[in-house]
């Protein structure tokens, strides 16, 4: 069973981990429409990773014995129009949410959901990790500038990434 502040503050997290895919999935067809598939790879493992962080947390929810409720999902908007612009985009997005799993943690702490706790620290690393891979790709964003021979080259290696599914808890 979870404490029912803890059950609600689970599902509002599910549903910002759908918007992120949602977010993700905006930003895929914007880089569509600029003809860089690189990038809309690199989206497309980042909509499969926010699937993931969602369903992660409501099989853990069922697996207490506690409710799933889904919410309405906002309509995700795209800020910039540049990769650069977008890119400072995602990684604002991610600080967000590293915010609020760190709220998610703090009501586990308030509850003493011990459990709870251990669960989600696989998700607090899992930030760690995607505001660095975003903080990468932005830095050299940054370098690239006007450059269109690099952004064609950063394109070529962003097309290497792999979505690997991810053992969550
Ligand atoms: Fe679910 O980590 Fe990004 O948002």
């Amino acid at each position: 069973m979870l404490d029912k502040k803890l059950e609600n503050a689970f599902n509002d997290q599910i549903n910002k981990e759908l918007y992120s895919e949602y977010l993700y999935l905006a930003m895929k067809a914007k880089f569509a429409e600029m003809n860089l598939p690189g990038f809309v790879n690199w989206l497309d493992v980042q909509v499969q990773e926010e699937r993931a962080h969602a369903m992660g947390m409501f099989d853990y929810v069922f697996e207490r014995n506690a409710q799933v409720r889904l919410e309405a999902i906002d309509k995700p908007e795209v800020k910039g129009s540049t990769p650069l612009e977008i890119f400072e985009q995602i990684l604002e997005h991610e600080e967000y949410v590293t915010s609020r799993i760190n709220a998610l943690m703090d009501v586990a702490e308030e509850v003493k959901d011990r459990a709870a706790l251990s669960f989600l620290d696989w998700y607090l690393k899992e930030q760690v990790e995607e505001e660095s891979n975003v903080g990468g790709v932005l830095a050299n964003l940054k370098l690239i500038g006007d450059d269109k021979k690099a952004l064609f080259m950063l394109d070529k290696e962003l097309a290497t990434r792999t979505f690997v599914a991810p053992v969550i808890g």
